[in-house]
């Protein structure tokens, strides 16, 4: 081969490798561009599935706020074609314990008596109660094993305490020093509101609270919500039991009209604030919304108090 043939084969090779180059790099970017469209349906998707999760929890809330539904009407389920569906519960928000008046009070018994039933010591409950009462108190001034604004900054927090009432529960979950409390009971918070009347409504309260509260056992506290969950044993339905008076309920705890007089002014046996809280699924989508409203009798339409999202 001369010199300029092999020039020229040579010349052909490098074309040749540009053309499977730039097609190589046509591939890539066309798969890039399936793959980004891909997301972007994916994407799409998930926001609609999620926008009609809303509506459909959104639905749910319309219904329920109605001054003629009951906390048993079968319309606070339904489901739709597609795996779509509403799921409401109507409770009193008196089922919790209001943390603000207890903070406000002084007055920590019931808290002390609720960690202690969830298994917390004594130093545990010692040092959550000043993690609390240091972002509730207006001073900057930390408790033994509390904290203030500056533990907050080194603990790695944007912001310190409230030095103030909580203003949601999103708040109570912020205090520094409470993984003791989220270790022994996950579920700890749903026992604490901040628009509830102070007295627990005996007729809706989880067995822990009437435990804690009326001072009985365990056996004691399931059976008087057997009775309250009517003979078919299910919570919010039509044959449920509401105590309307003390003597019952007394009884149905087992307890003597002096032993219920005892906790008398912490428990209660209607309430005028109610929780709603509505579930709106499209297939593994999930979306809740919760609302808070007083309804009077002077008002039967009900006023909302706070509408919650997440
Ligand atoms: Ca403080
Ligand atoms: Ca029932």
């Amino acid at each position: 081969m001369t010199l300029r043939t092999a020039h020229i084969v040579g010349r052909r090779g490098s074309a040749l490798f540009m053309v499977l180059w730039v097609i190589a790099l046509i591939s890539f970017l066309t798969l890039g561009l399936i793959e980004l469209m891909k997301i972007d349906i994916d994407m799409e998707i998930v926001r609609s599935k999620d926008f009609r999760a809303r509506q459909l929890a959104e639905s749910g809330i319309a219904i329920a706020t109605h001054p003629s539904i009951e906390r048993y009407d079968p319309l606070l389920f339904h489901e739709f074609d597609e795996g779509e569906s509403y799921d409401v519960r109507i409770e009193s928000e008196d089922a919790r314990l209001n943390i603000n008046r207890i903070m406000q009070s002084g007055d920590t018994d019931i808290l002390r008596r609720l960690f202690t039933h969830w298994d917390l010591t004594q130093s545990e409950i010692d040092d959550v109660l000043a993690a609390m009462e240091d972002w509730f108190d207006s001073d900057d001034l930390p408790r033994l094993n509390g904290a203030e604004f500056e533990e907050y900054i080194e603990a790695g927090r944007h912001r310190g305490p409230g030095n103030a009432p909580f203003r949601t529960l999103d708040e109570l979950r912020e205090v520094l020093g409470l993984d003791v409390l989220f270790d022994k009971k996950p579920d700890w918070i749903d026992f604490f509101s901040i628009y509830s009347s102070g007295r627990v409504n005996l007729n809706d309260a989880p067995i822990d609270l009437i435990q804690v509260i009326c001072g009985v056992t365990l056996t004691r506290a399931e059976s008087f919500v057997r009775l309250r969950n009517g003979p078919d044993r299910e919570e919010h339905t039509e044959d449920d039991v509401m105590f309307e008076n003390q003597q019952d309920a007394a009884a149905a705890l087992g307890l003597s009209a002096d032993e219920f007089q005892s906790f008398g002014n912490q428990v209660t046996l209607q309430s005028s604030t109610i929780r709603i809280t509505s579930v709106g699924r499209v297939d593994e989508h999930e979306r809740t919304i919760t609302v808070i409203l007083r309804r009077t009798a002077q008002n039967p339409t009900a006023e909302m108090i706070a509408w919650e999202e997440e």
